[in-house]
């Protein structure tokens, strides 16, 4: 299984992805994770990535194809992959086009968690108390939105128009809200 996970900060991405993994066996792959890694490990790509990601701004594309280019290049990837957190925008998209083209792969679903704005605000202050991470202060959890608003909602409708996207409701238990990616993209199974 070949999966894109979409939707805004705070949808569940990364939450459902750690799940997800388990259930498919193929590996998860977050561009966010890739990211906090780097700045945990002080590199100078970590260095350049932190400031822009405390402000909830995209990291550039060049950095980001780079990180992925190198993930894929890893064989795990070949059975499948959750890929969580990328394409941000539509050169990313384009580019993740590429990449799979080169690597005679195609993913199978792009599946969109959809949450209200107020349950994302109330969530990421949920984590932001209990993991204190830089980018969920309330400023930068506005800014990301507006982020996501301006940049990767053109990546849904452009998987929408191409009959790509799987929209899944995002509110409700953990186990819920599982229950369904599940069901989207393995119609049938358990
Ligand atoms: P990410 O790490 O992708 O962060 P995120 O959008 O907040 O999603 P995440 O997956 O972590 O949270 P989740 O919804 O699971 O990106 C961080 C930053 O990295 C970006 O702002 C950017 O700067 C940079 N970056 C990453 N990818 C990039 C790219 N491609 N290009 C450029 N820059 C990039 O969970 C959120 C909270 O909700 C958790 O506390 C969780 O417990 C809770 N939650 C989840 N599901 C719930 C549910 N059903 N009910 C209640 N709470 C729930």
């Amino acid at each position: 299984m070949r999966l894109v996970l979409l939707g805004a900060p705070g949808s569940g991405k990364g939450t459902q992805a750690a799940r997800l993994k388990e259930h498919l066996q193929v590996p998860h792959i977050s561009t966010g994770d890739l990211l906090r890694a780097e700045v945990a490990a002080g590199t100078p790509l970590g260095l350049q990535a932190k400031e822009v990601m405390a402000r909830g701004d995209l990291v550039s594309d060049a950095i980001l194809l780079g990180m992925l280019k190198d993930r894929f290049s890893r064989d795990d990837t070949k059975a499948g992959f959750i890929l969580d957190g990328y394409p941000r925008n539509l050169a990313q998209a384009a580019a993740l086009g590429d990449l799979l083209d080169s690597l005679g792969q195609k993913f199978d679903a792009a599946v969109q968690l959809t949450v209200d704005n107020e349950q994302i605000i109330e969530r990421l202050a949920g984590r932001a108390k209990a993991e204190g991470r830089a980018d969920d202060s309330p400023d930068s959890v506005r800014h990301r939105l507006n982020v996501y608003d301006q940049q990767t909602a053109p990546v849904i409708d452009f998987y929408r128009q191409h009959g790509q996207l799987t929209v899944v409701d995002g509110v409700g238990s953990l186990d819920e809200v599982f229950t369904r990616i599940i069901e989207a993209i393995q119609p049938g199974h358990d």
